[in-house]
């Protein structure tokens, strides 16, 4: 096995999971992901232990726990012989953490998937955003930069979650030779974290990619981005629990995709000969009304009826319109999205309908309040 071989399952700091029941192979690949718990990290972790990859990934530390997203493949620290997926306590903000960790797990692969990702509250903790998106991601480089150095393990690749919020006000289609005109402190230490991993790459010969991804969505996407606060919403007024929702601009418009199909992009810029940036885009945009008329519609409900505008929604700037061009990705790396639009409206709508049906039964036995909303 790649890895260093340290028992992870005696370290106090280490809880231990599986997505598979057979072991991984002897030669297996390992990965460590940042932002494992996020709803990227959940999707990738499940793909690369599909491949048979041994997954190590950093959570921070939080007073509740917040590993739902992936409890689904966790198995308890006692059965560690089965585990393939294993977790330890790290942060972006420490880069001792983030050096001891590589150092002990000796990845082949590495994932930089944490961030503050919301780019509304950028503005309101913007030293905060920038310590974690910007300066985390150059001290995880540099973590990966001194384990090369002492280790001679010059075949480590790294992958760099970018955005379309660095395009920001650049007119689409957006492509990777487009200019980059962030407008939140959230896109704005994106785009440093871009530059550092290009830096990164010529100055040490790093086999390190920046994805540039456009906004991907799912059943587990956090529940304060607009379009899983539709589906919630949808959901819950289906099944009468709230009658209204409170949302800023419906004019932006964004390039929605799957988040499933994007962690595979992900992985394929990691098994390429060579190092490179990738846009991933569905190349379809369409406007928050847009999504609301089809979210509601699909249930029957005009969201007319239920929608009101609260100026506190919107942002002091507004990044008006994002649509992809990936043809490199999709030439380069095979890489097409198989979810379109409406698939993907529908997806998020039918889990959000069950998830409102559970909330009912504990609404009517009394356990959950019904004003109690996302
Ligand atoms: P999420 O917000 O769902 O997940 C973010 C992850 O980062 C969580 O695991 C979170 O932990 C972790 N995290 C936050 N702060 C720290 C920290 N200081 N140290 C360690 N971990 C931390 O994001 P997504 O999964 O949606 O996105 C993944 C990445 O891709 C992010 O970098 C995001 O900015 C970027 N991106 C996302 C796009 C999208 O549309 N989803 C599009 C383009 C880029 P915890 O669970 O404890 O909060
Ligand atoms: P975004 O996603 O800013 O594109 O960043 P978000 O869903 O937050 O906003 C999309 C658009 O919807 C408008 N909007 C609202 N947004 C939120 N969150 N809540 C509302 O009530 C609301 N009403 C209208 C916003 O103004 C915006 O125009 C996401 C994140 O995942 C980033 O981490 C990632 O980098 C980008 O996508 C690509």
């Amino acid at each position: 096995m790649a890895s260093g071989g340290t028992d992870r399952s005696q370290s106090t700091a280490t809880a231990t999971a599986n997505g598979g029941t057979a072991p991984p192979p002897s030669k297996a690949k390992v990965a460590l992901i940042t932002g494992i718990t996020g709803q990227d990290g959940s999707y990738l972790t499940e793909l690369l232990l599909g491949k048979g990859y041994e997954v190590h990934g950093l959570i921070r530390r939080s007073s509740n726990f917040n590993t739902q997203r992936i409890n689904h493949i966790y198995i308890d620290p006692h059965n560690a012989h089965k585990a393939r997926m294993k977790l330890h306590y790290a942060d972006l903000n420490d880069a001792s953490s983030l050096r001891r960790w590589i150092d002990t797990i000796s990845p082949d692969e590495i994932y930089n998937l944490a961030a503050q990702s919301h780019v509304a509250v950028s503005f309101e903790i913007p030293d905060y955003t920038a310590d974690v998106v910007a300066t985390g991601s150059l001290r995880l480089l540099e973590a990966l930069r001194s384990h090369i150095t002492t280790t001679g393990r010059t075949n480590v690749r790294y992958y760099q979650a970018g955005s379309s919020e660095m395009f920001g006000s650049t007119p689409p289609p957006q492509a990777e030779d487009t200019p980059f005109h962030p407008r939140s402190p959230y896109a704005a230490s994106k785009c440093a974290a871009h530059w550092y991993t290009v830096n990164y790459r010529e100055a040490y010969g790093i086999f390190a990619c920046n994805g540039i991804l456009f906004n991907h969505e799912s059943p587990r996407r956090g529940e304060n981005f607009v379009t899983r606060k539709i589906t919630r919403a949808v959901g819950r007024i289906k099944i009468g629990l709230q009658s209204k929702v409170f949302l800023g601009n419906l004019q932006a418009s964004r390039d929605w995709g799957f988040a499933g199909d994007y962690v595979e992009a992900m992985w394929l810029m990691l098994q390429q000969d060579k190092p490179d940036d990738y846009v991933v885009a569905t190349e379809e945009s369409h406007t928050v009304e847009e999504f609301l008329e089809k979210a509601f519609g699909y249930v029957g409900l005009n969201w007319k009826d239920h929608v009101e505008i609260d100026k506190k929604y919107f942002r002091p700037a507004e990044v008006d319109n994002l649509k992809g061009d990936s043809s490199k990705a999709r030439k380069v790396l095979g890489w097409k999205p198989k979810v379109g639009f409406e698939q993907l409206v529908k997806m998020m709508v039918d889990e959000d309908i069950e998830l409102a049906k559970r909330e009912k039964v504990l609404v009517d036995a009394g356990y959950m309040d019904a004003q109690q909303q996302p």
